[in-house]
């Protein structure tokens, strides 16, 4: 079966080499398996010979019948953000080769006549390198319904136990960061507190039925070393928190820590690993808004279905 297609360039000398490592580097290609020929052994490649593979997500082999599209270059590559990589390779040509040489090996970006904007390089010279994108950047992808990160206009209720507050508290203020700063409004978020996390969905389950909000966010933290039968309550609360996202078709995101100790924890309500806290009101935020959007689509193929019935009739 096909798996990729590599293109060998045999470059004209080790300076051109070191140059277009250090340009495709610059650019954040993904470097491959790099190899070296010792000049002392011969066997298989050239002694003295070296390779640098840059690694691209997808390949592309095109044959072309007839006059070839306006543009000569070595190599096309499409990538996204052309702006922002225009500005890397620009400032790469100007520190390697100097401001004059700059000027005349890159071009400006330029549109295409394929719905797309292009500019070449040549990062040593005579090797000319085309980077270009299509205007709409959906092209070629598949097309997903995803959820925006956008809370303006969704209320969210934020289930926290008082448990191991020392950490719950910070996972709050994390939650709450999240929230504020994507847009929900203090006024539309219901903090809600509980002894423990085994107490979180029951109060969850009751604030998903009141269909009141777009999301509800659960907050606790369960120690290993200081809970008896640590497996099962964390089960329970795992499973009644999924349980009440499912049967009340609210979104509940899942920010219950379980560590084994309380340096753990701290690492993870904004210590050395993020804030989880955070990270749960940012799932309950997309989530919220993909159900909004599924919603919608599913009142519009209704709607579709219906005028068709209509006019049957
Ligand atoms: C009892 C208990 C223990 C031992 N440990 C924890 C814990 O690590 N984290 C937590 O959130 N709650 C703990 N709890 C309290 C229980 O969740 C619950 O609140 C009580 O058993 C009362 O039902």
């Amino acid at each position: 079966m096909i798996k990729g297609i590599t293109v060998i360039r045999p470059v004209p000398s080790p300076a051109d080499f070191e140059q277009l490592v250090s340009f495709f580097s610059a650019l954040g290609f993904e470097p491959g398996r790099a190899w070296d020929v010792p000049p002392s052994e011969g066997k298989g490649a050239a002694p003295g010979s070296r390779g640098r593979p840059f690694l691209a997500p997808l390949g592309n082999l095109e044959f072309v019948d007839g006059a070839l599209p306006t543009l000569s270059t070595d190599l096309l590559i499409e990538v996204t953000a052309l702006d922002a990589l225009y500005e890397v390779a620009r400032q790469w040509l100007e520190t390697n080769a100097g401001a004059d040489a700059a000027k005349a090996r890159i071009s400006p970006v330029e549109d295409t006549h394929w719905k797309s904007r292009l500019f070449t390089i040549e990062p040593t010279p005579g090797f000319s390198v085309a980077f270009w994108e299509h205007r709409d950047p959906l092209h070629g992808r598949p097309v997903a319904l995803e959820g925006d990160l956008s809370a303006e206009g969704m209320r969210f209720a934020i289930v926290v136990a008082r448990w191991n507050a020392v950490i719950t508290e910070r996972l709050l203020q994390g939650a709450l960061d999240a929230l504020l700063r994507s847009g929900a409004k203090q006024s539309d978020t219901e903090i809600v507190r509980v002894p423990g996390s085994w107490e979180i969905p029951g109060a969850a389950r009751q604030l998903g039925e009141s269909k009141k909000f777009d999301a509800v966010i659960a907050l606790g933290c369960l120690l290993r070393g200081d809970t008896a039968h640590y497996e099962a309550i964390y089960n329970e609360v795992a499973r009644g928190i999924g349980q009440s996202q499912q049967e009340t078709g609210v979104p509940h995101s899942f920010g219950v820590l379980t560590c084994e100790t309380l340096e753990q924890a701290l690492d993870r309500a904004g210590l050395k690993s993020g804030n989880k806290g955070f990270e749960a009101a940012a799932a309950a935020i997309e989530m919220a808004s993909l159900y909004r959007k599924l919603a919608e689509k599913s009142e519009t193929a209704e709607a579709g279905r219906g005028a068709r019935t209509e006019q049957r009739a």
